[in-house]
């Protein structure tokens, strides 16, 4: 616990090996094989209303530990979870989470960039990334920078219509001490959301696929979209102590009861 708080504080992030069960590993690369050949379809989506649209063309597939049961054991892998606690306390809960793979015929490179740049006065986040084949500089490893978290968020700009289109300013990227994060498939990559991190246009025959998960404490409770899912923790004590006020409706709730309230009075008076 201790090793991984350290090493997550001072580098920014930590590779887990063989993490994911042999077991779990086949499922879930013979059902991304099939969600993948389907999304390639871009299908009318009822799920849709409620995550977010999957992007095949941009090779991110969205919400797939709501929308695929198979995918929700890796999620909760005890080793990640637990290295997550040292970094996020006992309470955690599931922010957001995708597919990400490295669609042959398109562009498919990813800039450099943090993550949810364009939130950033939420509690810290962290991403586990878990490497569903293996992955190499040749089928586009993520690059990192090491220690690069340390510096905050940096000045970023976005691109209309681009994918990945919210990028850090290259001036902030010192490419030079970038590495790549080479995983077997079954290691898992957690990294800090403020952690420089990109990967290559690659022209590969192998897939390059990872299920990404990002994972947020109780310090504020919100997510981009859907309802966030408590993954450890949230004990009632826990709850109590971190949010000891008492309910109060939000300000909406109170208005429809005084709309119905008048709403019924001026029937009264009407009928009298
Ligand atoms: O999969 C990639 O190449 C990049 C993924 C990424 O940027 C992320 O996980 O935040």
């Amino acid at each position: 616990m201790d090793r991984c708080h350290n090493t997550l504080c001072e580098q920014g992030y930590l590779i887990l090996r063989s993490v994911i069960p042999a077991g779990e590993m086949s499922v879930v690369r013979g059902l991304t094989d099939r969600i993948v050949a389907c999304a390639s379809r871009n299908l009318e989506d009822p799920f849709a209303k409620y995550y977010l649209r999957h992007r095949a063309d941009q090779g991110t597939l969205y919400d797939l530990y709501q929308r695929h049961p198979e995918f929700q054991p890796l999620a909760k892998i005890p080793a990640v979870l637990d290295a997550l606690e040292s970094v996020l306390g006992p309470d955690i809960f599931l922010y957001e989470n995708c597919l990400v793979y490295k669609p042959r015929d398109r562009r498919n490179g990813v800039p450099w960039h943090q993550d949810f740049l364009s939130r950033p006065d939420e509690p810290v986040k962290y991403i586990a990334w878990m490497a569903i084949d293996n992955v190499t500089r040749a089928n586009g490893a993520m690059k990192i920078i090491p220690g690069s978290h340390l510096k905050g968020f940096l000045p970023w700009h976005r691109v209309k219509g681009e994918t990945h289109h919210d990028r850090v300013n290259p001036e902030c990227v010192d490419e030079s001490k970038a590495i790549h994060a080479e995983l077997a498939a079954g290691d898992v990559l957690v990294f800090n959301q403020m952690l420089l991190h990109s990967s290559d246009e690659v022209d590969s025959e192998l897939p390059r696929r990872a299920f990404r998960v990002s994972y947020q404490g109780f310090d504020a409770i919100s997510t981009p979209r859907g309802t966030p899912i408590v993954l450890r923790g949230g004990t009632p004590e826990s709850l109590a102590q971190r949010f000891p006020n008492p309910y109060t409706p939000p300000v909406q709730v109170k208005e429809d009861i005084a709309r119905r309230c008048l709403h019924a009075i001026g029937w009264r008076l009407l009928k009298a």
